[in-house]
């Protein structure tokens, strides 16, 4: 586990599994289409329970780099952030798709004031975003978030493996050694 603190707020970095995680809103990595899949949005609809799937179909979509609230089910959060990350196909733009859907996020977080959130690393399963790419995007995004005045007072990436953990560990690094953040 990596904490690094920001005016106050703290960064965690912490190998797992994002449904065990207590945080007032879990981020999910979903699909445009709010349908469901596997990876980290499979997890979460399995532990979460059929409510958050009905509020998704309600909602009928979301843009890619965007993200919708619902309740959490039968997980403690009071949230479910639906995040979709861009499908990285390096066409130019999936910088800030990816930076956005992070962005709204925080955005949401604010607007509900929350203290604690939880993000999976977006885009870089199935949706196939070089790690080392998307992660110093996805740890700026938030680090710059929190140089601001925030309601958030933890932020937690919770990578699933030790690979994932070690490229945000190692971004972090980067980021923090050079000088634009
Ligand atoms: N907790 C934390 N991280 C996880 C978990 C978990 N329970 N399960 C997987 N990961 P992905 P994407 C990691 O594929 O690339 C879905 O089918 C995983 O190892 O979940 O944004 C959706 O429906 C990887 O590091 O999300 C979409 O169609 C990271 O989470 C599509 O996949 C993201 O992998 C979204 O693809």
């Amino acid at each position: 586990m990596t904490t690094y603190t920001i005016n106050g707020s703290t960064l965690l970095l912490q190998q797992g599994n994002i449904v065990n995680v207590q945080a007032d809103a879990i981020v999910n990595a979903a699909n445009a289409a709010l349908a469901g899949g596997g990876g980290v949005d499979g997890a979460i609809h399995r532990a979460a329970g059929p409510t958050i799937m009905r509020e998704c179909r309600q909602i009928g979509g979301c843009a890619t780099g965007s993200a919708v609230a619902t309740g959490a089910g039968n997980l403690s959060a009071r949230y479910i952030f639906h995040a979709v990350g861009p499908i990285y196909q390096n066409s130019g733009n999936e910088p800030q798709l990816l930076a956005s859907a992070y962005q709204t996020c925080l955005n949401l977080a604010e607007e509900h004031q929350l203290q604690s959130i939880a993000f999976p690393s977006l885009s870089t399963g199935a949706y196939g975003y070089p790690l080392h790419l998307a992660a110093p995007i996805a740890l700026r995004t938030v680090i710059t978030h929190l140089q601001q005045p925030t309601s958030l007072k933890q932020v937690y990436f919770i990578l699933f493996d030790q690979r994932t953990l070690l490229a945000y560990q190692q971004a972090l690094q980067k980021l923090l050694g050079g000088d634009q953040i």
